[in-house]
């Protein structure tokens, strides 16, 4: 009935993925098969100031995987019906007055906005900040990105800014603008009006010229450039639609919610735990906890919390294969399985896990650090990492139910963590909840819901949508307490990490 290729690029690998909505309607189901998987992550580069480095994205790489993807996409199809665009949130590209990229893309675990949200706070109170954007405080978010980069040559030249999946679509197809869900992480757009908050970037210096025009999932980028479809062999018309561009929002699409009352975890290199709601929580309560109101498709939001995720345990691996230790992820996850639950938690969410590099150091600081006997072996850092991240969602579900005044029956583990089964088990247990897992690759799905959508090979809004991501998908149930049965065993981890339980 339609075919389609998902771009989603997640801070670990980025996938081109072919989606073929099939089946009679009232029976349509959509079938997934990855075309090209290409790796993605930090590249540190000498900066031009002595001694130090910043880290980059390698976006000609990804440009790169993206024109081999749709290549091979177009191979498999004969012929695609749209493409959508979708990946990690806050970055961008600046272009000149040309529209040309001024420089590489700064990576956001990079260090150079240490101290911005202070000196932005200054000026805009945390308080009012996040009435307008309801966005969560992380030292990445857009807005204090750009704090740090005023002064600065680059931002001198700029003209625009394109966020990462505008900047790629731009290279496609020459239209620009900000998606909707994408731009919501920026720090720059009213949460409630679904606007830029022009008059907070004036107050902040920051040249509100440099935010394009805003569209929503479902509108229309344009065709790729005659050239493009040339070097990928699409003979015909080829529309770039804009999709859920945040790669979370695209997730949630994917989830296969079969009631409302769902939570999910996006569970990737990040942990996003949260609830789809209809509006924003713009509470002072909702604020001190850190919980961010991000943009969703069809006026949605997303309401949840970033957990630092399976990043830890990525670096994890990274280091220990660095130092020529076993690293096979299969077997470290067998060995973690033996080691006895809630032995050793550390608050994953501090801010020492975020930069690159040797996690297990720094979960043994963590652990020393709460009066706890480090992990002595690789196995048991493992487990300690995942008992800490059903904690972490454990408190994320509670807090989120409380401050949104929502309850939930079914937690939704998506992305690469729901093959984790030991993860997604703990997760059921910490959170009393039973646990849905999959789809693991929730974001494409989602992006294939909403183009075939847009094109009119499917109607009607996210459930309609949900119930034919569901049909072709391969789920696994977890009943809660098969693990750790006693409660009492989580709100003790909670004490010792000095977490009020919820
Ligand atoms: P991102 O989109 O952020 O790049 P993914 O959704 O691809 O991330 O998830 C990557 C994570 O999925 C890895 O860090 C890994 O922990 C987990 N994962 C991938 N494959 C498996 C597997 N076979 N078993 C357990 N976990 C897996
Ligand atoms: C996950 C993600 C997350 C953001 C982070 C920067 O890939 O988009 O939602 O907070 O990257």
């Amino acid at each position: 009935m339609g075919t389609f290729a998902a771009v989603d690029l997640g801070a670990s690998s980025g996938r081109v993925v072919v989606g073929r909505v099939l089946g009679a309607a009232g029976e349509q189901r959509v079938e997934l098969h990855e075309v090209n998987r290409f790796p993605n992550g930090p590249v540190a580069l000498y900066s031009g100031a002595v001694g130090e480095r910043r880290l980059h994205w390698d976006v000609l790489a990804l440009y790169r995987g993206i024109l081999d993807g749709l290549r091979a996409a177009t191979r498999e199809a004969g012929r695609l019906d749209a493409v959508g665009i979708d990946s990690w949130a806050v970055d961008y590209g600046l272009l000149d007055a040309d529209g040309v990229l001024l420089g590489n893309p700064v990576n956001y675990r990079d260090g150079r906005t240490a101290g911005m949200s202070e000196r932005a706070f200054a000026v805009v109170p945390a308080t009012e900040l996040y009435a307008r954007t309801g966005l969560q405080v992380q030292p990445f978010n857009t807005v204090f990105q750009l704090l740090a980069e005023q002064g600065g040559a680059q931002l001198d030249a700029a003209r625009q800014l394109l966020l990462i999946p505008d900047l790629l679509g731009y290279w496609l197809t020459g239209s620009r603008g900000a998606e909707v869900t994408n731009a919501s992480t920026t720090g720059l757009l009213d949460a409630t009006t679904r606007t830029w908050t022009v008059d907070l970037a004036e107050r902040l210096g920051i040249d509100p010229g440099l935010l394009p025009a805003l569209r929503e999932p479902g509108e229309a980028l344009g065709p790729v450039l005659p050239a493009v479809r040339e070097e990928i062999g699409h003979h015909a018309e080829l529309p770039v639609v804009a999709v859920g561009s945040h790669d979370t929002a695209s997730a949630v699409v994917g989830v296969p919610a079969e009631q409302p009352d769902f939570a999910y975890v996006s569970c990737g290199t990040w942990s996003l735990v949260g609830l789809e709601l209809d509006r924003p929580v713009l509470t002072e309560a909702s604020r001190a906890a850190n919980f961010t109101n991000e943009l969703g498709v069809d006026g949605t939001v997303r309401y949840l919390r970033n957990v630092m995720g399976l990043w830890v345990l990525q670096e994890s691996i990274r280091t220990w294969s660095q130092a020529g230790l076993p690293a096979d992820l299969a077997d470290l996850l067998a060995a973690a399985a033996e080691v006895p639950a809630l032995t050793t938690v550390v608050d994953l969410n501090a801010a020492a896990f975020l930069p690159p590099g040797d996690m297990p150091a720094r979960i043994a600081a963590a652990a020393t650090r709460t009066g706890q006997t480090p992990p002595q072996s690789q196995a048991e850092t493992v487990r300690c990492i995942l008992d800490s991240l059903a904690l972490a969602y454990r408190g994320a579900v509670r807090e989120a139910t409380t401050l949104a005044g929502k309850d939930v029956g079914v937690v939704h583990v998506v992305g690469g963590g729901a093959r984790n089964e030991l993860l997604c088990q703990l997760t059921a247990d910490a959170t009393g909840l039973p646990v849905i897992a999959g789809p693991v690759e929730a974001a494409a799905l989602g992006s294939v819901l909403v183009q075939a959508r847009a094109v009119g090979v499917l109607s009607g809004g996210l459930a309609e949508l949900r119930a034919v991501g569901a049909r072709g998908q391969e789920l696994r149930r977890h009943t809660p307490g098969r693990l750790v049965p006693d409660d009492a065993q989580w709100v003790a981890a909670e004490r010792r990490l000095g977490l009020a339980a919820p």
